[in-house]
């Protein structure tokens, strides 16, 4: 089963840039721009990935990325991902930035986004992946910084494909993003939204009713609303399902728990990527191995997944057919 995972083609739809940053790189960029981070070797950083919940990862999550400071470092990071991406058969990504987790310790936007676009652009013409890039506001800071971060983002519109919405979900729903969603979708960007992870399935509708989110991130809590599983299903939305990152961050105990074999059941368009893989112990194809095992899934089945990771895109159908 792991070659036939692994030969599978697959696009990754749900991967923040920010959470890709492997301790052996951190410790390299720590060196070169003289920034401490507060473990001694790469083993002791990897034993610090032991999570209690959403929280206490993004606390590690925007501490670590203190080392990445340049387009060079935006670069490399994103490099890293793409050429393991694409050794895993992914032929393309739609890949996270925070770009408040930056401009807030004082790196331009414009840093980020071009080191990150420039190795977009050299994955495409070197390893043949294909990649959009989502611009995604920091929900636990204001709407006020949302807007500001959008003005910023502007003059870089044909860039980013679409906006979403991460970080700390409970306490922070959707409706509080609704005026920069607005003026976001009038800019012609396409909408995604993080919801349903720890937050209660009301998050997911209200991040369809509010925001017009197109394609939901995690809402591995709709099984919980009979209704809201109905509507997904009646309105194909995607879910873009990261089965070790719910583990690790204990949205399910263990994995014969976790709900994507309902959800796939159910006729939900649900898929299988990484979130944040070397804080979670694995990129899409060790994802899609841990539900394999779990629920014994079928070839049937696993094709079925990656055929949804292509369906999901934001890629037209005959962008798709070249891809598959
Ligand atoms: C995230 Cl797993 C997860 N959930 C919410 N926001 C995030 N940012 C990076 N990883
Ligand atoms: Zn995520």
């Amino acid at each position: 089963m792991d070659d036939f995972i692994a030969g599978l083609p697959k696009a990754e739809l749900h991967l923040h840039i920010e959470g890709t940053l492997e301790p052996e790189l951190a410790f390299q960029l720590s060196e070169k721009n003289g920034i401490a981070i507060p473990f001694q070797s790469v083993d002791e950083m990897r034993a610090a990935y032991n999570f209690k919940d959403l929280q206490s990862f993004l606390d590690l999550y925007y501490a670590s990325i203190s080392v990445v400071l340049t387009e060079e470092d935006f670069h490399d990071l994103t490099m890293a991902y793409l050429k393991k991406a694409a050794s895993q058969n992914v032929r393309h990504t739609e890949i996270f930035f925070d770009p408040q987790s930056h401009t807030d310790r004082n790196i331009p936007f414009e840093t980020a986004l071009n080191g990150i676009t420039a190795a977009l652009k050299q994955a495409q013409t070197e390893l043949g992946i294909s990649s959009h890039l989502i611009l995604s506001f920091l929900r636990h800071l204001s709407e006020e910084s949302a807007i500001q971060t959008l003005q910023q983002a502007i003059p870089f519109r044909e860039q980013i494909i679409a906006v979403g919405l991460d970080s700390s979900e409970l306490g922070h729903p959707p409706s509080k993003f609704v005026n920069v969603f607005a003026e976001a979708r009038r800019q012609g960007f396409r909408v995604v939204c993080h919801a349903g992870e720890e937050g209660p399935p009301e998050y997911i509708t209200e991040a369809l009713d509010l925001l017009q989110a197109e394609r939901i991130d995690h809402g591995v809590r709709c099984m919980e609303d009979a209704a809201l599983v109905e509507r997904l299903i009646e309105e194909q939305i995607p879910l873009t399902v990261c089965p070790l990152s719910n583990i690790r961050l204990c949205v399910f105990e263990t994995m014969t728990e976790h709900s994507l074999k309902r959800m796939l059941d159910a006729g939900l368009v649900v898929s299988v990527n990484s979130d944040d893989p070397p804080y979670f112990g694995g990129y899409v194809n060790e994802n899609f191995l841990a539900v394999q095992e779990a629920f014994d899934l079928s070839r049937d089945q696993l094709v079925k997944l990656a055929r949804n990771s292509f369906e999901s895109a934001f890629l037209t159908e005959e962008e798709k057919q070249k891809l598959i």
